[in-house]
């Protein structure tokens, strides 16, 4: 899978990919990332990409011509094969959609993305328009641009290609099933005074997954309740949060709060 990312800040991901998965990723070919300057398609003396915004108000918004230049340029380049012709063309901004692990599925299921940092205060609308095909958001706060927000996007996509981690791994984890995970101990026995939980010494496989199961509900009942609605829940797993205090929606998991009963 290819990452071509368009910046005016290359240097902020040479961190992140030199390091431990990422780098052994893109050393076993499981990922490239490709990063391309936006600077270097502004075509003035000073090589300018921001201007001011019409109208007034603070700030500088990315200029269209160099932005959309090198979108041109990075869609018509061809990554060895039909990679160029269906890339999302994603671009990381406060205001678009919440990022999620079932968009990191999906977008994990394309030999190629596209991703556009915004800077300044924003992008030109008419080329949001025009090349933009996705918007993602990494949550509600403001980071100074979209560079870091890609990294997590780059990060949560690639661990999902095959290759780059235990496939194990992925399988069970939080999100994918809607649940918090269970918490895990390692040696020794007992570290300053506190004991691991004896079952999971007990060598009683059965009980270890009934606890381990429990422990991630009651997390996600106490830390956040609000995945509860849409995870996938047995009526043991019912009745046992309902021994926590929870009281079952009874909506299907549908989200909504009432259900005519004609539907
Ligand atoms: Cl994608 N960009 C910026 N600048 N701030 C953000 C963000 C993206 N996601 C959350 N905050």
């Amino acid at each position: 899978m290819r990452f071509d990312v368009l910046t005016l800040f290359p240097g902020m991901f040479t961190g992140p990919l030199s390091e431990s998965i990422l780098k052994r990723a893109i050393q076993a070919g499981c990922i490239a990332v490709v990063l391309h300057d936006i600077r270097a398609y502004a075509t003035d003396r000073h090589r300018t990409t921001d201007d001011a915004p019409y109208g007034g108000g603070a700030g500088m918004v990315m200029k269209p011509e160099p932005l959309a230049a090198c979108i041109r340029a990075v869609l018509a380049m061809n990554g060895g094969g039909e990679t160029g012709h269906n890339s999302p063309v994603i671009l990381l901004t406060p205001d678009g959609e919440p990022f999620t692990q079932r968009i990191a599925a999906e977008l994990a299921t394309y030999p190629r993305l596209v991703l556009v940092c915004g800077r300044y205060e924003g992008v030109d609308e008419r080329v949001r328009e025009a090349l933009i095909t996705r918007e993602l958001s990494i949550g509600d706060y403001v980071l100074t641009g979209g560079e870091l927000a890609a990294m997590v996007v780059i990060d949560a996509v690639a661990r999902l290609v095959p290759g780059v981690i235990d496939s194990e791994s992925t399988a069970e984890e939080s999100f994918s099933d809607g649940l918090l995970e269970y918490p895990q101990y390692t040696r020794p026995a007992v570290w300053e005074g506190r004991a691991v939980p004896p079952v999971l010494v007990s060598g009683h496989h059965g009980e270890v997954a009934q606890w381990r199961r429990r422990e991630r509900l009651r997390r996600t009942f106490e830390r956040r309740p609000d995945l509860l609605v849409r995870a996938a829940l047995t009526d043991a797993d019912r009745a046992y949060l309902r021994t926590l205090g929870w009281s079952d929606p009874g909506n299907g998991g549908t989200g909504r709060e009432h259900r005519s009963p004609v539907e």
